[in-house]
This record gives structure tokens, sequence and C-alpha cells, in this order.
């Protein structure tokens, strides 16, 4: 599990693009969005510095740490 911590996600509309971008990347993963805190907790296989990069991709600064 990896935290997310994403810059400007500042409305839902943001939120679903993160999380439609982070399910792009890996279609297995779970994502739990958190608007309030510009985060997201990821649970994937990837690496995640794959999901970091569609993140930024959909235009988001991002970074990560594994929780
Ligand atoms: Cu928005």
């Amino acid at each position: 599990m990896y935290k997310f911590e994403i810059q400007n996600m500042t409305c839902a509309h943001c939120a679903s693009t993160v999380e439609k971008a982070i399910k792009a990347a890996d279609p297995a993963a779970s994502a739990n969005i958190n608007l309030a805190e510009k985060s997201a907790k990821v649970d994937t296989r990837l690496d995640p510095a794959t999901i970091n990069a569609a993140i930024e991709n959909a235009g988001y600064p991002s970074r990560f740490r594994q929780i």
C-alpha cells in the first residue's frame, strides 16, 4: 500500500480524473481517494513509480511513500 500526495486535486472532478488515471495504469489496483487531504491510498502490485507517473501525466504533481 502506498500513499500518494497529489497537488492541485481540488474538486470531485479532479479526484475522478486521478482515480481513472490510477485505474488505467493498473486495472487491478484499489484506490481510495481523499480529496480533503489531497491524497490517495493505493494498493497495487505495480511499481508505484508507474502509478505516480500516471497521476502526473493526468496533470497532478505527485509524490508517494509506502505505508
Ligand atoms: Cu477539480
